[in-house]
Protein backbone atom coordinates (compact mmCIF):
# COMPACT_ATOMS: atom_id res chain seq x y z
CA UNK A 1 0.00 0.00 0.00
CA UNK A 2 1.33 3.29 -0.71
CA UNK A 3 -0.47 5.25 2.20
CA UNK A 4 -0.22 9.01 0.91
CA UNK A 5 2.63 8.70 -0.96
CA UNK A 6 1.91 9.58 -4.49
CA UNK A 7 2.02 6.71 -6.91
CA UNK A 8 5.04 4.56 -7.94
CA UNK A 9 7.24 6.13 -5.30
CA UNK A 10 8.91 2.36 -5.46
CA UNK A 11 12.89 1.93 -6.74
CA UNK A 12 12.11 3.23 -10.52
CA UNK A 13 15.51 1.63 -10.90
CA UNK A 14 13.91 -1.82 -10.70
CA UNK A 15 11.10 -0.79 -13.13
CA UNK A 16 11.79 -1.44 -16.81
CA UNK A 17 10.77 1.19 -19.43
CA UNK A 18 7.22 2.23 -20.24
CA UNK A 19 5.92 -0.48 -17.50
CA UNK A 20 3.68 0.18 -14.84
CA UNK A 21 3.49 -1.12 -11.18
CA UNK A 22 0.30 -3.05 -10.04
CA UNK A 23 0.01 -4.45 -6.48
CA UNK A 24 -2.65 -6.96 -8.10
CA UNK A 25 -1.54 -10.32 -9.42
CA UNK A 26 -3.41 -9.88 -13.27
CA UNK A 27 -4.18 -13.34 -14.73
CA UNK A 28 -3.24 -13.52 -18.81
CA UNK A 29 -3.44 -16.34 -20.76
CA UNK A 30 -4.56 -17.23 -24.33
CA UNK A 31 -7.30 -20.69 -23.83
CA UNK A 32 -8.71 -22.69 -20.99
CA UNK A 33 -7.49 -22.85 -17.61
CA UNK A 34 -7.00 -27.04 -17.09
CA UNK A 35 -7.96 -28.52 -13.93
CA UNK A 36 -6.34 -32.09 -12.98
CA UNK A 37 -7.53 -34.54 -10.38
CA UNK A 38 -6.58 -33.71 -6.90
CA UNK A 39 -3.40 -36.82 -6.75
CA UNK A 40 -2.34 -35.18 -10.21
CA UNK A 41 -2.62 -38.75 -11.45
CA UNK A 42 -3.12 -37.16 -15.16
CA UNK A 43 -0.30 -34.99 -14.49
CA UNK A 44 3.26 -35.19 -15.89
CA UNK A 45 6.50 -33.28 -16.90
CA UNK A 46 8.24 -34.61 -20.08
CA UNK A 47 11.97 -33.38 -20.71
CA UNK A 48 13.14 -34.71 -23.82
CA UNK A 49 14.74 -34.03 -27.96
CA UNK A 50 18.55 -33.04 -27.58
CA UNK A 51 19.20 -35.26 -24.57
CA UNK A 52 20.80 -37.72 -23.14
CA UNK A 53 17.91 -39.55 -21.51
CA UNK A 54 14.56 -38.78 -22.14
CA UNK A 55 12.40 -38.20 -18.74
CA UNK A 56 8.88 -38.54 -17.84
CA UNK A 57 8.29 -37.34 -13.69
CA UNK A 58 5.20 -37.45 -11.92
CA UNK A 59 5.07 -34.36 -9.75
CA UNK A 60 6.03 -36.15 -6.95
CA UNK A 61 9.27 -37.23 -8.04
CA UNK A 62 9.84 -33.83 -8.90
CA UNK A 63 9.51 -33.28 -4.96
CA UNK A 64 12.65 -35.07 -4.56
CA UNK A 65 14.77 -32.93 -6.31
CA UNK A 66 16.50 -30.14 -5.05
CA UNK A 67 13.88 -27.28 -3.82
CA UNK A 68 14.64 -23.89 -4.78
CA UNK A 69 12.89 -20.67 -3.80
CA UNK A 70 13.47 -17.44 -5.43
CA UNK A 71 12.27 -13.65 -4.73
CA UNK A 72 12.04 -11.63 -8.17
CA UNK A 73 9.78 -9.31 -10.27
CA UNK A 74 7.65 -9.83 -13.23
CA UNK A 75 7.45 -7.58 -16.29
CA UNK A 76 4.66 -8.49 -18.44
CA UNK A 77 4.66 -7.11 -22.04
CA UNK A 78 0.93 -5.41 -21.83
CA UNK A 79 2.86 -2.81 -19.41
CA UNK A 80 2.04 -4.24 -15.71
CA UNK A 81 4.90 -4.91 -13.73
CA UNK A 82 4.64 -6.68 -10.00
CA UNK A 83 7.80 -6.77 -7.49
CA UNK A 84 9.20 -9.18 -4.77
CA UNK A 85 7.18 -12.15 -6.00
CA UNK A 86 8.44 -14.96 -3.63
CA UNK A 87 8.15 -18.40 -5.48
CA UNK A 88 9.32 -22.17 -4.55
CA UNK A 89 9.44 -25.01 -7.11
CA UNK A 90 12.59 -26.69 -8.60
CA UNK A 91 15.45 -25.72 -10.47
CA UNK A 92 15.46 -25.80 -14.07
CA UNK A 93 19.62 -26.38 -14.33
CA UNK A 94 19.57 -29.16 -11.77
CA UNK A 95 16.29 -31.08 -13.73
CA UNK A 96 18.36 -30.12 -17.60
CA UNK A 97 21.62 -31.43 -16.09
CA UNK A 98 20.34 -34.82 -15.01
CA UNK A 99 18.69 -35.48 -17.89
CA UNK A 100 22.10 -34.89 -19.91
CA UNK A 101 21.80 -32.29 -22.59
CA UNK A 102 23.56 -32.98 -25.52
CA UNK A 103 25.83 -30.14 -26.46
CA UNK A 104 24.02 -29.30 -29.90
CA UNK A 105 21.24 -28.56 -27.56
CA UNK A 106 20.95 -24.68 -28.14
CA UNK A 107 17.23 -23.52 -27.31
CA UNK A 108 14.71 -24.65 -25.14
CA UNK A 109 10.67 -25.19 -26.75
CA UNK A 110 8.86 -25.31 -23.72
CA UNK A 111 5.57 -26.56 -23.95
CA UNK A 112 2.21 -26.11 -21.99
CA UNK A 113 -1.16 -27.09 -22.02
CA UNK A 114 -3.64 -26.57 -25.24
CA UNK A 115 -0.68 -26.97 -27.69
CA UNK A 116 0.62 -23.40 -25.95
CA UNK A 117 4.59 -22.69 -26.54
CA UNK A 118 7.45 -20.39 -25.85
CA UNK A 119 11.38 -20.75 -27.03
CA UNK A 120 14.05 -19.47 -24.74
CA UNK A 121 17.96 -20.08 -25.62
CA UNK A 122 18.78 -22.72 -22.83
CA UNK A 123 21.65 -20.46 -20.93
CA UNK A 124 18.24 -18.44 -20.27
CA UNK A 125 16.38 -21.29 -19.07
CA UNK A 126 19.26 -22.97 -17.16
CA UNK A 127 20.30 -19.14 -15.24
CA UNK A 128 20.21 -19.74 -11.32
CA UNK A 129 17.19 -17.57 -10.99
CA UNK A 130 15.24 -19.21 -13.76
CA UNK A 131 13.13 -22.46 -12.62
CA UNK A 132 9.97 -24.06 -12.17
CA UNK A 133 7.27 -22.93 -9.78
CA UNK A 134 4.73 -24.83 -7.75
CA UNK A 135 4.23 -21.57 -5.42
CA UNK A 136 3.49 -17.92 -5.28
CA UNK A 137 4.14 -16.12 -2.02
CA UNK A 138 3.30 -18.78 0.05
CA UNK A 139 0.32 -20.33 -1.78
CA UNK A 140 0.26 -22.82 -4.21
CA UNK A 141 -0.29 -21.73 -7.49
CA UNK A 142 -4.25 -21.08 -8.21
CA UNK A 143 -5.34 -23.21 -11.55
CA UNK A 144 -5.33 -19.68 -12.96
CA UNK A 145 -1.61 -18.90 -12.24
CA UNK A 146 -0.51 -22.27 -13.69
CA UNK A 147 -1.15 -25.20 -11.07
CA UNK A 148 0.50 -27.33 -10.66
CA UNK A 149 3.47 -26.18 -12.17
CA UNK A 150 4.80 -23.22 -14.01
CA UNK A 151 8.20 -21.77 -15.47
CA UNK A 152 9.09 -18.34 -13.91
CA UNK A 153 12.20 -16.78 -16.12
CA UNK A 154 12.29 -13.29 -14.34
CA UNK A 155 14.87 -11.54 -16.76
CA UNK A 156 12.77 -11.48 -19.77
CA UNK A 157 8.99 -11.28 -20.12
CA UNK A 158 6.57 -12.82 -18.23
CA UNK A 159 4.62 -14.31 -21.31
CA UNK A 160 8.15 -16.50 -21.46
CA UNK A 161 7.08 -17.88 -17.91
CA UNK A 162 4.44 -20.43 -19.29
CA UNK A 163 1.87 -21.67 -16.99
CA UNK A 164 0.32 -25.35 -16.88
CA UNK A 165 3.67 -26.60 -18.55
CA UNK A 166 4.15 -29.77 -19.94
CA UNK A 167 7.01 -30.47 -21.84
CA UNK A 168 10.93 -28.82 -22.24
CA UNK A 169 11.85 -29.84 -25.74
CA UNK A 170 15.65 -29.46 -26.19
CA UNK A 171 16.31 -28.10 -29.80
CA UNK A 172 19.38 -26.77 -32.19
CA UNK A 173 17.66 -24.25 -33.87
CA UNK A 174 15.31 -21.55 -32.68
CA UNK A 175 11.20 -21.88 -33.63
CA UNK A 176 8.96 -19.43 -32.93
CA UNK A 177 6.40 -20.27 -29.70
CA UNK A 178 3.12 -19.41 -30.19
CA UNK A 179 3.27 -15.75 -28.90
CA UNK A 180 6.60 -15.33 -31.22
CA UNK A 181 4.66 -16.43 -34.23
CA UNK A 182 1.83 -13.82 -33.88
CA UNK A 183 4.09 -10.96 -33.91
CA UNK A 184 5.89 -10.69 -30.11
CA UNK A 185 10.08 -10.96 -29.82
CA UNK A 186 11.82 -14.21 -29.95
CA UNK A 187 14.16 -12.58 -26.68
CA UNK A 188 11.73 -10.57 -25.00
CA UNK A 189 14.37 -8.66 -22.84
CA UNK A 190 11.75 -6.04 -20.75
CA UNK A 191 15.07 -3.71 -20.08
CA UNK A 192 15.86 -3.19 -24.16
CA UNK A 193 11.67 -3.03 -24.73
CA UNK A 194 11.77 -6.41 -27.00
CA UNK A 195 8.43 -6.61 -27.17
CA UNK A 196 7.43 -7.24 -30.95
CA UNK A 197 9.24 -9.13 -33.48
CA UNK A 198 10.44 -5.84 -35.22
CA UNK A 199 11.79 -3.89 -31.68
N1 LIG B 1 0.37 -21.78 -20.94
C1 LIG B 1 0.40 -20.43 -21.00
N2 LIG B 1 1.30 -19.77 -20.26
C2 LIG B 1 1.34 -18.43 -20.30
C3 LIG B 1 0.47 -17.68 -21.12
C4 LIG B 1 -0.47 -18.41 -21.91
O1 LIG B 1 -1.24 -17.86 -22.69
N3 LIG B 1 -0.48 -19.79 -21.82
N4 LIG B 1 0.54 -16.31 -21.13
C5 LIG B 1 1.79 -15.68 -20.67
C6 LIG B 1 1.64 -14.26 -20.40
S1 LIG B 1 1.46 -13.23 -21.73
C7 LIG B 1 1.76 -13.73 -19.15
S2 LIG B 1 1.83 -12.06 -18.86
C8 LIG B 1 1.82 -14.62 -17.97
C9 LIG B 1 0.73 -14.23 -17.01
O2 LIG B 1 0.81 -15.00 -15.86
P1 LIG B 1 -0.28 -14.78 -14.74
O3 LIG B 1 -1.63 -15.01 -15.37
O4 LIG B 1 0.05 -15.75 -13.67
O5 LIG B 1 -0.13 -13.35 -14.28
O6 LIG B 1 1.67 -15.98 -18.32
C10 LIG B 1 2.36 -16.37 -19.44
N5 LIG B 1 2.26 -17.79 -19.53
MO1 LIG C 1 2.02 -11.06 -20.89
Amino acid sequence: MYFGKPKNQHDQTRVPPNQNVTTTFPVLHHGNVPYYKKDLSDWDLKIYGLVEQPVTYTFKELQELAAIKTTNDIHCVTGWSKLDNQWEGFSTKVLLKKSGVLPEAKYVMIHAEEGWSTNVPIQDFMRDTSMLAHSHNGEPLSPEHGYPLRVVIPHLYFWKSAKWVRGIELVKEEQPGFWEKNGYHMYGDPWKEQRFTWD
